[in-house]
């Protein structure tokens, strides 16, 4: 019996390339991968917009609407459930300066334009989460934007689709970095503040992606709990993260056990998943897996969740009561520490 429910996206099943080499893998067709994602065990799909729709700026209206309807049919007929449509804006060459920043009115017009359709595919799919990563919402050169405008076009940006349809919220992931140098709406606490300056508050949240978390030097836990506090942890990318370095979307736990520990505890302490919350994951594969092997950090990420639910669960709670009381936290520490190693 599973703890969560878990979903992932169709980017998660990818051929390998980078920056700096080419594909090692071949590329999965989206019907493939739909298949092995429910085998693995997971309840919904995440997508893009155009992973939803391919081409989907060649698309509108009626056309869209259509298409949209037969991958309702198709995911109904593998058995998972969409979690949410992500606009990509961050691969057409229109958002080179930014989608809802840049600082020509006619591109920031495409941004928005484009949203919609991300927001007719929701609509059509049945779910009423829009994910936001704002990739390019930032700046490499401080002097090329400014920032309290910036800020001005994110809300306009986010209240334009609040009113385009009344059942969508919104739920924004922050990232410090990459591909920006610096990000416009770098952490939770951003996100957050920034769901408050828009015109429904009570439809704006985040999604927290512990890689992000960590990127910007915070722990994902305390993002996670933060946003908990108010009510507006939505959505959640697990995974893990090296340092401060690149993004590297690591097998969940791969890197460090006991802030995985804590990020599913206060899950599990607060419920997360009972008002339909999925435990998302964004992982990549190794370069090394070859095309079996591709799968692997999926089905080893949702094993360390469950292994680490376990562990949550069977922490003596009496004995960190005590430790809380005494406040005698080096064995508080080790308790934690002879809890995760196991006997
Ligand atoms: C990028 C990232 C995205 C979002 C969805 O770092 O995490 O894949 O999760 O757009
Ligand atoms: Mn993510």
């Amino acid at each position: 019996m599973k703890s969560f429910r878990y979903s992932v996206g169709p980017w998660n099943i990818h051929t390998g390339m980078d920056p700096f080499g080419p594909p090692v893998r071949k590329e999965v067709p989206f019907e493939h991968k739909l298949a092995r994602l429910k085998e693995i065990g997971f309840d919904a799909i995440q997508l893009h917009d155009d992973d939803a729709i391919p081409n989907v700026n060649d698309f509108e209206g009626s056309v869209l609407r259509s298409k949209a309807k037969e991958l309702k049919q198709q995911l109904r007929n593998v058995g998972l459930v969409p979690e949410f449509i992500a606009p990509r804006l961050w691969e057409d060459e229109r958002t080179r300066d930014g989608a809802y920043t840049a600082n020509s009115q006619q591109l920031r017009n495409y941004a928005k334009e484009r949203s919609l359709k991300a927001l007719e595919i929701a609509e059509e799919l049945g779910t009423n989460n829009i994910v936001l990563w704002l990739a390019r919402e930032g700046t490499f050169v401080p002097e090329s934007k400014c920032g309290v405008r910036a800020v001005e076009y994110l809300v306009e940006a986010i209240n334009y689709m609040l009113e385009a349809n009344k059942n969508i919220r919104i739920l924004i992931e922050p990232k410090p970095n990459e591909p920006v140098d610096k990000s416009f709406i770098p952490t939770a606490g951003h996100a957050l503040a920034l769901s408050y300056l828009t015109s429904a508050p009570d439809r704006v949240g985040v999604l927290i992606e512990s890689a992000h978390s960590l990127l910007a030097g915070l722990d994902p836990a305390d993002d996670m709990t933060f946003a908990l506090a108010h009510n507006k942890l939505w959505g959640v990318h697990l995974n893990d993260q090296n340092g401060l370095k690149f993004d590297q979307d690591r097998s969940f736990g791969s890197v460090n056990l006991r802030q995985a520990f804590n990020q599913v505890r206060v899950l599990l302490d607060h419920q997360y998943g009972q008002e339909g919350q999925f435990v998302g994951l964004d992982v990549k594969a190794l370069r090394t897996q070859n095309d079996d092997l591709a799968y692997k950090h999926l089905s080893n990420s949702l094993f360390v969740v469950e292994r680490l639910v376990q562990k949550a669960k069977s922490l003596q709670t009496e004995h960190i009561s005590a430790r809380q009381e005494d406040t005698d936290y080096e064995e508080l520490d080790r308790l934690i520490v002879d809890h995760l190693l196991g006997s």
